[in-house]
């Protein structure tokens, strides 16, 4: 086996610019821990975006952001600020993400950024090529590089490409309405290996595949002339281990050490010991639900209002995409909402919604995580939702109750929440009740199995999980070419 490449929209680390010194930060996200047993040694590389644009990198800064991005085990890709404007919050996120969230009233079709689109993807690719070598594994990450994989293919024909998708791929009848349906899924074909969340995923890529390029399917591979192509599904898993040892040292902060959040999240606790926290943490983006997440808690304040003063929500919304208009839109929304539901609930000694729009520190994460009683993850459709994990992962003595919309990809392994339509808002309110009133035993029973399951289960698993996969997929189709 050669090298092993990945390929992803921004690369693993974060560019520091001090005067005329660079600094490469490593990213502490879940995909970039991940992959850490998969990116480290000599023999890989994580080709990306830096997050500056070809404008903001002068001739004298560039020779020294490569060194510090080679020191790291990475190389970049230029792009240039209308690049990005097409490619990213063009075509990715005005086009895929919307569609492949079932938005499709959101969704543009517009032949000028589907066309930076390809121009990007190539970019990629050619970053590929300039780079890999016959026997190399290259592994290509989400919907913003899914033409890069034929790209690839048919100049380096003997590499072996892997795909995942990280968010949910729609049925065939929401995908067809896309004008370039044909030439994403050829784009994608490029692949040796195609990886989704879930099966249902996996299910509706195969009946695209079937229906609109009539090509031969049987269970989970696609027959091509002269390879096959395997597709399967990848739960993504969390650092597990790292979020439980953060939540068990955060158990033993003393005065002088817990942060103001904890500081003043304790207050709150003993000063109103029977009223019960409820989280909720995401990106702020239409597909996560929290504007109908603020309208189903306003339903449950009314409609029991025993439970006012006895309850307070936490909206943690973090920034995201915001020169999308769809996404200044529903900024609005959500602090309209805010506004409307704490002036009309609120009393001299409660606010029924703490609401914070920004991303926090990885401690104070943990502080809100360890200090719900509940977490409320209703999201509209998610490819996995990783939050619902991290939230079990946080509770050391196995005590809170997850509230978990069944149209996340991690409801197919967390059985054991109370799962939820995020459009039933009956239902959320009984949930929410079942979770204020949910006995301790009953709490730790259903937690000891989730957290098992995400131990096991964890991100690490998920990668090397998939590149066993991808090796075991080189051996078949060189099998096949020897016949
Ligand atoms: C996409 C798919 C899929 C959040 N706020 C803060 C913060 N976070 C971290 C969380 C979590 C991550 O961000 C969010 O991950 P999710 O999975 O919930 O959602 P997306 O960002 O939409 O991710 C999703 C995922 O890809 C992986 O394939 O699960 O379906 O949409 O890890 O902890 N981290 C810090 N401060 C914050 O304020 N430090």
């Amino acid at each position: 086996m050669g090298k092993t490449i990945i390929i992803s929209n921004r690369l693993p680390v974060q560019l520091q610019i001090d005067n005329d010194s660079i600094t490469a930060i490593p990213s502490v996200g879940g995909l970039a821990t991940g992959m850490k047993s998969v990116h480290s040694g000599s023999d890989s590389l994580w080709i990306g975006w830096s997050g500056l644009t070809q404008e903001e990198i002068s001739e004298e800064l560039e020779p020294k952001i490569d060194k510090a991005l080679k020191e790291n085990g990475c190389s970049k890709v230029s792009l240039t600020s209308e690049e990005i404007d097409g490619f990213y919050y063009g075509f990715s996120n005005r086009t895929i993400w919307p569609l492949f969230h079932y938005f499709l009233e959101y969704s543009e079709f517009e032949t000028d950024s589907w066309n930076t689109y390809k121009a990007v993807n190539q970019k990629f690719a050619d970053a590929i090529l300039e780079k890999a070598e016959d026997d190399d594994v290259i592994w290509v990450h989400d919907y913003q590089l899914m033409l890069v994989p034929e790209m690839v293919k048919e100049k380096r024909p003997n590499t072996s490409i892997g795909f995942f998708l990280h968010i949910p791929f729609p049925s065939y009848e929401i995908f067809r309405t896309l004008p370039w349906r044909k030439e994403v899924l050829r784009g994608l074909l490029g692949s040796d290996l195609i990886g989704f969340h879930t099966y249902d995923y996996e299910r509706h890529f195969l009946s695209s595949v079937r229906r609109l390029l009539g090509l031969e399917v049987s269970f989970n591979e696609i027959n091509l002339e002269d390879r096959v192509i395997k597709v399967d599904s990848f739960p993504m898993g969390i650092d597990y281990k790292k979020f439980s040892d953060a939540a068990s040292k955060h158990e033993k902060n003393t005065a002088d050490t817990q942060s103001e959040l904890q500081r003043r999240l304790n207050v709150h606790k003993e000063s109103t010991p029977d009223a019960k926290l409820i989280l909720s943490i995401d990106r702020l983006d239409y597909s996560k639900g929290i504007a109908k997440r603020l309208n189903a808690f306003e339903y449950f304040l009314k409609k029991h209002p025993e439970y006012q003063e006895k309850v307070r929500l936490i909206i943690l919304a973090v920034p995201s995409r915001s020169n999308v208009p769809q996404y200044q839109l529903l900024k609005k929304e959500i602090d309209e909402l805010v506004g409307r539901i704490n002036g009309e609930f609120a009393t001299v000694s409660w606010t029924p919604i703490w609401y914070f729009y920004r991303s926090m520190p990885f401690e104070n994460l943990i502080d809100l995580y360890t200090s719900s009683d509940i977490a409320l993850l209703t999201p509209i459709r998610d490819g996995m939702n990783l939050v619902a994990k991290e939230y079990i992962a946080t509770r050391t003595d196995k005590t809170g109750v997850l509230i978990l919309s069944e149209m996340a990809g991690s409801a197919n392994e967390m059985n054991e929440s109370l799962l939820i339509n995020p459009n039933n808002f009956d239902q959320i309110s009984d949930a929410l009740i079942q979770a204020i009133n949910m006995p301790k035993e009953e709490q730790i029973a259903r937690n000891s199995i989730l957290q098992k399951r995400l131990e096991r289960y964890n991100v690490e698993k998920w990668a090397n999980d998939f590149m066993k996969s991808l090796l075991e997929q080189r051996e078949t189709t060189q099998k096949f070419i020897s016949k």
